[in-house]
């Protein structure tokens, strides 16, 4: 319905929130960040839960409290006086009252800005679940979709030396969103990562990359930036611990060079890491990157043209105390135990998890696969839900792409094959191929229960196949694991992305006893017996490394935690499974 003069119009409106899609961002208003000063403005914020969207319905931003004869009106909010809350943070884990509100929320604070010489400023939310909204200063600014990747705002024309934020997020599930309304695991709500202003000069490198060329010579850096403006000039690339001092010319915004030296190759046993930097015009950005090889030939994975076996594990972004706003000790410590348990490679599953992930794998030495939610029963036919998914690949391998830890891009998981989500998924990793030519696209495929075999018609798109399987778990006979085996022939390598089984810590009991240790030890021991023999298997990352929340499991055993963890959720106690596969690892693979 059309709005209408009068004061209340916004109660009758039906299409309340399509008067902000015109200010969408995507992965197009991203600022390449390395390196640049940046001024936080996580802290405290006042908030009020709006369960009903008034903030929107009624524009808040506006702050219209009177009309035009100067007479004062009614308003529902006094941004001041609401209580505050330290963001970045969940919700649900600040105030116990939260732990299941699921709706939209409006943050608010203000700031003060000193304006320098000839500069833009970027807003950028490190991601905030799953849509929200920014106001500056009476203005609408703009939105944002998917709840785990950044987005970047110009808010340099509504920037005041006085300012006043909202931030109104929403964290709805919905069956058209990625992820779609039903998963297995805790749908956290928030501006969960950080706030921050960046400043940058008028023409500034927007995009920063460096990778080695995959030729087999381990020779070959390739760089490429691009401008925000379509300048002819040079820039400048150097690499001082190799001696690399460098020009790119760019040419209507956009360079590349292909550098010839030798660097010490990143692995996760040597995980070396050499300072780059760029400058161009005004600007100056800069990064710490390692650089390896990754490929396939056949059904081998080489990593730096050496056939590797990825031990891998598992690891949702949760924490019994933060949820999803997880902080650097926590990250740290996940790696940590991953690589106690013998592990070279994480499964960030199943969504983008913080950028410091791949940033401090980058430096302990740790090979990953990154995910979007494309999961389970995702409305593949229709088109708005197709282009969130993939602007929130765009966005993640964007964030990423300097990242030599990160190896596998992932589209999805366990979607239900159909002609739908076949074009769907192709979709998807057509344009991660196109966009990244250095990594392997893969996905986390159902087994055809049919013929009990590895085949799904959209292996033929990617270059390695996940597979979930829960042989002595969901399919309880185990004899169907040696049978999938058999039955399967891939023309490339296969990683089984998750198989395991459900144990409560300190619960026992005989091996058939579902949620008991003895029976988690027990499949974890047939499985890697199994697994470790067929020789396409190129890598495992069972479910996982510790215990989650999860609003779907309401079991005496489960207690609205997913089970499947080696360690219990608080990661203080390790299950036996944890020694069996440890085993594996260090002693049979
Ligand atoms: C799966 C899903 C994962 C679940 C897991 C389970 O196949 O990919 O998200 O948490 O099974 O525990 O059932």
């Amino acid at each position: 319905m059309a709005e209408t003069k009068k004061y209340i119009s916004d109660i009758h409106m039906e299409d309340y929130t399509a008067c902000y899609e015109d200010k969408l961002v995507t992965v197009d208003s991203f600022v390449f960040d390395g390196g640049r000063k940046k001024e936080s403005l996580n802290g405290f914020w006042h908030y009020a839960i709006d369960q009903y969207d008034t903030c929107v319905r009624q524009k808040w931003y506006i702050e219209r409290k009177y009309d035009n004869r100067g007479f004062s009106l009614p308003v529902d909010y006094s941004f001041d006086e609401w209580p505050v809350m330290k963001l970045p943070a969940c919700w649900n884990t600040v105030d116990p009252q939260f732990l299941l509100y699921e709706s939209s929320m409006v943050f608010t604070r203000t700031f003060l800005y000193v304006p320098e010489n000839d500069e833009k400023v970027f807003l950028r939310v490190g991601a905030a679940n799953y849509i929200f909204r920014v106001f500056l200063n009476g203005q609408y600014i703009g939105m944002h979709r998917g709840g785990s990747t950044p987005a970047y705002m110009d808010v340099s024309e509504a920037l005041a030396k006085e300012n006043r934020i909202i931030i109104q997020v929403d964290a709805s599930r919905r069956p058209e969103q990625i992820p779609p309304e039903n998963t297995d695991w805790f749908n956290y709500g928030g501006v969960y990562r950080d706030i921050e202003l960046i400043r940058v000069p008028k023409i500034y490198i927007k995009s920063f990359r460096t990778e080695l060329v995959p030729d087999g010579t381990f020779k070959n850096i390739r760089v490429e930036i691009k401008m925000s403006e379509p300048v002819d000039t040079t820039a400048t690339v150097t690499i001082p611990e190799l001696g690399i001092s460098q020009e790119i010319k760019v040419s209507g915004g956009a360079g590349n060079i292909v550098i010839e030296c030798e660097p010490d190759l990143w692995t996760p046993e040597n995980p070396v890491l050499y300072d780059i930097e760029a400058t161009c015009l005004d600007d100056i950005v800069s990064d710490r990157v390692g650089f390896r090889e990754i490929r396939v030939s056949g059904r081998e994975i080489l990593l730096n043209g050496k056939s590797i076996f990825l031990k891998g594990i598992s690891c949702h972004e949760d924490s019994v105390i933060n949820g999803k706003a997880l902080n650097d000790e926590e990250r740290k410590e996940n790696i940590r135990i991953a690589k106690e348990l013998g592990c070279n490679f994480m499964r960030v599953a199943h969504y983008p998890h913080h950028e410091n992930m791949a940033k401090l794998a980058d430096e302990m030495g740790l090979l990953l696969w990154e995910e979007i939610p494309v999961y389970w029963a995702v409305r593949f036919s229709r088109e708005g839900t197709y282009s969130d998914a993939e602007n929130q690949l765009k966005e993640l391998i964007t964030r990423d792409y300097n990242r030599a830890s990160v190896i596998i891009w992932s589209v999805g998981n366990e979607n239900a094959d159909s002609d739908e989500r076949l074009a769907f998924m192709k979709g998807l990793a057509d344009c991660a191929h196109t966009m990244d030519k250095t990594r392997l696209v893969s996905a986390a495929c159902l087994v055809d229960g049919d013929g009990n075999k590895i085949a799904d018609r959209l292996a033929e798109y990617l270059d390695i196949i996940g597979v979930n399987e829960y042989c002595g778990w969901y399919t309880p006979d185990f004899s169907a694991l040696p049978e999938l085996m058999k039955n399967s022939n891939p023309d490339k390598p296969v990683i089984i992305t998750e198989f395991g089984a459900d144990a409560l810590s300190g619960h026992h009991g005989t091996i058939s006893d579902k949620g008991t240790e003895e029976c988690q030890e027990y499949v974890y021991e047939r499985q890697t017996e199994v697994l470790g023999s067929i020789d396409y298997i190129k890598g495992m990352t069972p479910w996982i490394l510790y215990d989650f929340r999860c609003p779907r499991r309401t079991s005496s055993i489960q207690k609205y935690y997913n089970r499947k963890g080696l360690l219990s959720e608080d990661k203080k106690y390790r299950k036996p499974a944890f020694y069996v596969l440890q085993r594996f690892y260090k002693e049979n693979i």
